[in-house]
């Protein structure tokens, strides 16, 4: 059978369908599995995907271009099906083949697992920007970890949060391409011994060092209209013993096998923490086995076209997802000087140049530094080049301010003291030429708080991207009635062009099209109400306000701040305080990282709060509180739609940017937020009226930080408000049958400790929820203002994102 893999007819895709169906799951036809066709249409579009990928690298070698690789140790994909069928443009021709076969391709696509490589924003960003590298034409590749499991399943047992493994590739995964005939091995612990040249020179030599194989597994990614096909390259530690060592050391072959390391465990699993650095051995050899594998790789494909390195960084640029990746400046130099004898001087200038740095949050807690011993015995070459780096580095900040001794502690990439630590953004930010921010405000602070001398030193190397979100996946995919009704009004140009979404103003105030937008958010609602039954157990009216508090449990997101309103609320009710005119439906949702006890504690307060108000009669058609189970990307993907209200109300300051927040604009959602993170963009895009802004601003709370004037205690003494909520704590009102239960909290307040500020803006946030609640209930002029996010969302376009990181930072251009 000769097969054209790029026909796009009905009988072709209908022919492949049924061909895997057969020949690559043997299964007899017709069937009437689920699995089976999610299976059959994904090796569908596998074939039609990597005959692309092929076309692609022959577009891109024709041109010459330069290549960007996103490093990153997360990439949260999610499912892949809906969007290579929309990106391809086959969505409605496979549903119909599909449904002539009797098979609803809904059931086909919730048969797909979801890939959560990834903890949560910094790894969906990883995600969104490789779909838009590949819709723009730009020769842009991902490099991660080939997780055997992912993100942490959650359960939730009486409010008690469970961790269940996720072991996403169980039933195997039908995108990716194992590839071990382009796997490479990589050197690991060992020492450094210093051997006599002829000259007379001391070099050292790295001995003793163990292997690890990495073998890589390639995802295609596909761009919208299916022109450019990317990959994403997931590298797994393997497990074979039959490596050719002649790649690595000649003749040493028993001993390398001998050696290998017990590398299986290597790429094990996903570290499950999130703005918080994990401090584990394990963790930094997974974070050099990234590093290694992916610039040995790229390397060699740079080598396959040219003789030297002089034109490396006019081809190649490597963008660090955070610190994680940040061993690459130091594998980079180790390459150069090590494996192909460049002097270190031009080796220096070719690292700088190809290498550039996305810081993502400013918590000290995150800020990853690694001991010195560490490093010493796991890449003991690696510690001596971070050295070396280091006192070129800081003789060059000598010779600008030569008596100021602080000057140079502060910024030295190591931390002197005790335990000596390597600080990783250090070596980021010395071995970039570029530094970049993910939001006008978090770049701000980078420049003023966190990095302040090395802005001081290279001004002319920060830059600030505020973050994006693909509108494939995040409109088109996820809310497939509202995609159709904007198409409907201005043509489908928005799907490359956010921007375009401007020409659905005039739509605003027309009754007919408001009509049709509220009646798809209600369709919305409706589909979130059926699976919040179904696993949360508990019924809601989709008529309500769908109120939704969504991400990872952090105590600087403040689910807190969120349960204490609900809480006031409620006693204002009960006590006859307050007439309810609005009913109201509080969503969460959100995993605890395992160790975090804090955020575990929030899970069961969020639980135990549902309980009391859920069952009380008085209560039965005003108010509902739920907290969905295993938040995850295909979960997001029916949540965000269904939202009348999205709540980003982290302590400003705290937030880099936030994703989730322009989802929820995206869907039609109103914010209600501090001015943090990309909110304050969202804030100048939507105008004042269609966001809902409170609370404390970033520089109000480092003021009151530096002074140290917030006396928690006071606000408890002096509101009321405050107290009643407060006092619920130590009254056991939400934890009867365990008494004592979230004492903490109260406590805490009465010992001054309020790390994030809730009670400061408690009392603005209760007020902002009034007056949403009246706005609410003026249907029309609400769903204006719905509309309005909706069309005025054009800047939050993961596009525009990429745009920028191609033009300012990669200086790459599109292969047409
Ligand atoms: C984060 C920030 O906290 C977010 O505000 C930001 O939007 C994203 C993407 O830039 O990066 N930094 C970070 O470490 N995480 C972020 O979400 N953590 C997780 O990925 C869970």
């Amino acid at each position: 059978m000769t097969r054209n893999y790029l026909d796009n007819s009905r009988a072709a895709l209908k022919e492949s369908m049924d061909y895997h169906l057969r020949c690559s799951l043997c299964r007899e036809t017709p069937s009437k599995d689920y699995r089976d066709h999610f299976l059959a249409t994904a090796f569908s579009l596998r074939d039609r995907m990597t005959e692309k990928i092929l076309q692609t690298e022959r577009r891109y070698q024709e041109a010459g271009a330069k290549r960007v690789y996103y490093l990153s140790m997360e990439f949260l994909i999610g499912r892949l099906l809906g969007d290579s069928l929309y990106n391809l443009g086959l969505f409605d021709l496979c549903r119909d083949v599909l449904s002539e076969a009797g098979i609803d391709i809904d059931e086909v696509r919730e048969q797909e697992n979801d890939a959560g490589l990834g903890n949560g924003g910094l790894g969906r960003l990883a995600a969104c920007f490789l779909d838009s590298m590949a819709t723009l034409d730009i020769p842009g590749f991902g490099y991660g970890i080939h997780y055997e499991y992912g993100l942490f399943k959650q359960e939730v047992d009486n409010g008690y949060q469970k961790e269940k493994p996720d072991n996403w590739l169980a039933e195997f995964s039908p995108w990716e391409i194992k590839r071990p005939d382009e796997k490479c091995i990589v050197p690991i612990y060992g020492r450094i011994e210093h051997f006599q040249d002829r000259a007379g020179e001391y070099n050292p030599m790295w001995l003793d060092w163990k292997v690890i194989m990495g073998i890589p597994f390639d995802i295609p990614v596909v761009g919208y209209g299916g022109k450019t096909v990317n990959w994403l390259r997931l590298y797994g530690a393997g497990s074979s013993t039959d490596f050719d060592i002649q790649i690595f050391n000649e003749g040493d072959y028993f001993r390398a096998v001998e050696q290998k390391v017990s590398s299986e465990t290597i790429t094990k699993m996903l570290y499950p923490r999130d703005t918080l650095k994990s401090g584990k051995e394990l963790r930094l050899v997974q974070e050099y086995f990234l590093v290694a594998c992916s610039l040995r790789d790229i390397v060699r494909r740079y080598l396959k076209d040219h003789g030297d390195f002089d034109r490396f960084s006019d081809s190649v640029a490597i963008q660090m997802n955070d610190t994680h990746p940040s061993l690459a400046v130091a594998e980079l130099m180790r390459l150069l000087v090590d494996e192909y004898a460049l002097p270190w001087d031009s080796a220096w200038e070719i690292t700088q140049r190809t290498m550039a740095y996305t810081n993502h949050t400013i918590l000290s807690e995150a800020l990853e530094k690694w001991p010195v011993s560490l490093l010493e015995r796991v890449i003991p070459r690696h510690l001596q080049i971070i050295y070396e780096i280091n006192s070129r580095f800081l003789a060059t900040v000598a010779s600008l301010h030569p008596s100021d001794i602080d000057l140079i502690r502060r910024m030295s990439l190591i931390e002197e003291g005790e335990n000596k630590q390597v600080r990783m953004a250090h070596l980021a930010m010395v071995g970039s030429h570029s530094i970049n921010g993910v939001s006008a405000l978090h770049t701000e602070i980078l420049m003023k708080n966190n990095f302040s001398d090395f802005h001081a030193l290279w001004p002319e190397r920060f830059v600030s991207i505020t973050n994006g979100i693909t509108q494939r996946r995040w409109l088109l995919k996820s809310n497939p009635q509202l995609a159709g009704l904007i198409s409907e009004k201005i043509g489908d140009s928005w799907i490359t062009d956010l921007a375009q979404l401007k020409r659905l103003e005039s739509c605003a105030d027309d009754p007919d099209f408001q009509d049709r937008f509220r009646g798809i958010k209600r369709a919305n609602k409706e589909a979130l109400s059926r699976i919040i039954s179904r696993t949360a157990w508990v019924s809601v009216n989709p008529d309500s306000l769908f109120d939704v508090h969504v991400k990872r449990i952090h105590e600087y997101k403040r689910q807190l701040l969120k349960i204490m309103h609900i809480i006031y609320e409620y006693l204002q009710i009960v006590r006859g305080e307050k007439t309810p005119t609005v009913a109201k439906t509080y969503i969460f949702g959100g995993k605890a990282a395992p160790g975090y006890w804090v955020a575990k504690q929030i899970i069961k307060l969020i639980h135990n709060v549902g309980q009391v108000i859920n069952s009380d009669k008085r209560l039965q058609d005003i108010m509902k509180v739920v907290f969905l189970p295993d938040y995850r990307v295909s979960l997001a993907e029916k949540i965000i739609p269904a939202a009348d209200l999205s709540e980003q109300i982290s302590m400003a300051g705290t937030e880099a940017s936030g994703t989730g927040n322009m989802k929820f604009m995206l869907n039609g959602a109103l914010t209600v937020g501090t001015l943090d993170g990309a909110n304050v963009e969202m804030l100048q895009e939507s105008g004042e009226d269609n966001i809902f802004i409170f609370g404390l601003k970033a520089g109000e709370i480092e003021e009151m930080q530096r002074a140290n004037t917030y006396r928690p205690t006071e606000y408890y003494r002096s509101y009321p408000e405050i107290r009643i909520v407060v006092d619920t704590f130590r009254d056991n009102v939400f934890c009867p049958s365990e008494p004592g239960l979230f004492q903490w909290i109260y406590s805490r307040f009465m010992h001054e400790e309020d790390t994030y500020f809730h009670l400061p803006d408690l009392l603005e946030y209760i007020r902002i929820q009034e007056k949403i609640e009246e706005e609410y209930r003026d249907t029309a002029s609400w769903t204006k203002k719905a509309i309005f996010n909706v069309t005025r969302s054009g800047k939050f376009s993961s596009d525009r994102a990429i745009s920028e990181y191609a033009g300012l930072i990669w200086k790459v251009e599109a292969v047409k």
